[in-house]
């Protein structure tokens, strides 16, 4: 069992002065979420997990009226908000082709002390370790029909070069994910190999991309409230959203305490900022900030 502790400190609220509105998610609710041996072994060797039933129907249900303000703008947070399809052409007018928002946490006071980062926290550190911490959060949106795929990539590929590689994110599914609507793609034991060269994916957006392709990936569909949890070298991807229903999914990131602290030391926040260029640097070495 891993004891709770906060896993946002320093969080600068609020943008928005929303308030969640019930208590279904109060900080109160069971936090902990233990996984197994094998479990942590099936991470080592593959470098995801699927995790099932991370969070209840009901906190489901919670999150999707939360992360509905953010889509609809009645949070706003226009300077956090892009088009991880930008590189594509538009499929649908008006409608971002994949809609990615950095840092929801910041914009809603508490969020980042609720179930679904308590407990992804959790198992974050279960699986790399005990100085595992929350470095950011985002939300990806697949909108009905906008039939666009997440380019194949590794994260790690976004970030800086780090002395201690560790790094999780948890992608907790709020909708059904299928391989209609862009499940997650792994490519199992990519994250042990050397990162492949990333280019742009195209002239619009920040997106990245590598070679790779489906025949050495699997494809992981979810229910809504499970995850999968992966390394921040695996190399990934996701099948556009070709059906009539959201995808949404909210993901948290998490690396070794040093590790935050020694990128924030050196002015690099994953856009929280606004600094949209940290979406996009490509591996560059950091200079510390004295
Ligand atoms: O949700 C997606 O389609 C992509 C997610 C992703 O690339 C990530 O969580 O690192």
């Amino acid at each position: 069992m891993v004891e709770s502790k906060p896993v946002a400190s320093g969080v600068r609220w609020p943008k928005s002065n929303w308030e969640i509105p019930d208590q279904t998610m109060t900080p109160t609710s069971p936090t902990d979420f233990v996984v197994s041996a094998e479990q942590v072994q099936k991470f080592e060797a593959d470098g995801f997990l699927v995790v099932h039933g991370l969070i209840s129907a009901d906190e489901v249900n919670q999150y999707r009226q939360i992360y509905d303000r953010f889509l609809s703008g009645q949070i706003a947070c226009d300077q956090m908000r892009s088009d991880l399809g930008g590189h594509a052409s538009p499929n649908k007018p008006g409608v971002e082709n994949v809609t990615q928002i950095m840092w929801p946490s910041d914009f809603v006071a508490g969020l980042a002390d609720r179930a679904l980062h308590r407990r992804t926290v959790a198992v974050a550190r279960q699986l790399l370790g005990e100085d595992i911490v929350f470095d950011f959060d985002m939300l990806i949106d697949k909108a009905p029909r906008t039939d666009t795929p997440t380019p194949w990539h590794q994260d790690a590929a976004y970030w800086p070069n780090m002395p201690d590689t560790r790094a999780v994110s948890g992608w907790v599914a709020l909708d059904e994910a299928t391989l209609d609507n862009g499940c997650m793609w792994f490519v199992p034991g990519s994250h042990r190999k050397e990162l492949r060269s990333h280019q742009a994916a195209g002239k619009g957006g920040g997106a990245k991309v590598c070679q790779a392709t489906e025949a050495e990936g699997v494809a992981v569909p979810l229910k809504p409230g499970s995850a999968t949890f992966h390394h921040g070298a695996m190399l990934h991807y996701s099948r556009g959203n070709t059906t009539d229903t959201h995808r949404r999914a909210h993901i948290v990131n998490f690396r070794p305490q040093a590790m935050v602290e020694y990128e924030r030391r050196c002015g690099f926040d994953h856009g929280r900022s606004g600094n949209v260029t940290d979406r996009k640097v490509r591996n560059m070495n950091l200079q510390e900030k004295t």
